[in-house]
């Protein structure tokens, strides 16, 4: 059974992600590099490794919009569309989920590129109208210059663009500061129905007073998906801190909460969870797969 015949349409209830049945739903994959970057990844021999291998039910493909080929600056914006619709069609084959990320980033606040996103969401959701498979992550990273109520402002006019032509889509929102700051959404929360908020870790530099932060928020009932981390530093490199990663790893148990890893990629750095070098599409072994990659692969097979 794959995960979507598992799970059937997502809907957030509370402080849960639920499957049809109304069982609390714990999304765990992969998130792919910038899709400019790294395409080769978005392949069915990729993906279905990564369901039938990895333990993933769900990929998130990263669409950078500002940087290095970004969708919204120097990108090939019809080639980087084409990419994420053969990554939501390969979901959609193999049966499991996938996030499109508007990976929000270097530009600091969602609403400079918010005429693009309002054009990109509105396309991509009419192309798969109520697609059960289909998360909608509206801005990655919020940083810098960017308020909660400006992130507000534009969940706001992006969200009824989805809604128009998928009522019942489940759609993920950063909060300021690199989608740390969830306890700004938990006083002032969007008013609409299946949104969940995005919180993201790297270990070795987020410690206790994010999980802190975090578990105030899940305790308070706030709804929350780790649509990306890492057990490296923010920098996405730097050496794993194994011992803090244990610790995310257990209260992400406690409450219940989905997490996607960064990234599938071979880089150098040690977020990249392919040994540098390394070539393959499918059938990793131990000695191809970073000390992040064994991590993420031992929870989502055992979970
Ligand atoms: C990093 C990539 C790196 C790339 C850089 C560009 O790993 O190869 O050069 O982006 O800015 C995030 C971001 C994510 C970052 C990642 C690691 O969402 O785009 O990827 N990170 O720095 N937030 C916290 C860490």
């Amino acid at each position: 059974m794959d995960p979507l015949q598992k799970y059937g349409r997502l809907k957030v209830c509370g402080d849960r992600l639920t499957g049809e049945k109304g069982e609390t739903v714990r999304l765990f994959g992969m998130s792919t590099h910038g899709l400019a970057w790294q395409p080769k990844y978005v392949c069915r021999e990729c993906f279905e490794a990564l369901r039938d291998e990895m333990g993933c039910e769900c990929i998130r493909l990263a669409l950078y919009t500002h940087q290095y080929k970004g969708y919204c600056t120097d990108g090939d914006k019809e080639e980087l569309y084409a990419l994420v619709k053969k990554g939501i069609d390969l979901a959609i084959e193999l049966g499991i989920y996938v996030i499109a990320d508007w990976h929000i980033l270097m530009e600091e606040s969602p609403l400079t590129y918010a005429d693009e996103a309002e054009r990109f969401f509105a396309s991509l959701s009419a192309e798969y109208p109520g697609c059960p498979n289909l998360i909608y992550e509206i801005c990655n990273e919020p940083n810098g210059v960017a308020t909660w109520e400006d992130i507000k402002a534009y969940a706001e006019r992006i969200i009824p663009v989805i809604r128009a032509n998928s009522p019942e889509a489940v759609v993920a929102v950063g909060t300021p500061e690199w989608a740390q700051r969830c306890e700004l959404a938990l006083a002032d929360p969007l008013d609409f129905d299946n949104v969940i908020y995005t919180l993201h870790f790297y270990a070795a530099t987020h410690g206790k007073f994010l999980r802190d932060r975090a578990e105030k928020c899940l305790e308070a009932g706030l709804p929350i998906f780790v649509t990306e981390c890492s057990i490296t530093e923010a920098t996405g490199d730097g050496a794993p801190d194994m011992e803090s990663a244990a610790k995310w790893a257990e209260l992400l148990d406690l409450y219940q909460v989905g997490m996607i890893g960064w990234s599938l990629s071979a880089g150098f750095d040690q977020s990249s969870v392919f040994k540098q070098g390394c070539e393959k599409l499918s059938g990793w072994s131990d000695e191809d797969l970073k000390p992040t990659g064994k991590w993420f692969r031992e929870i989502f097979r055992h979970k």
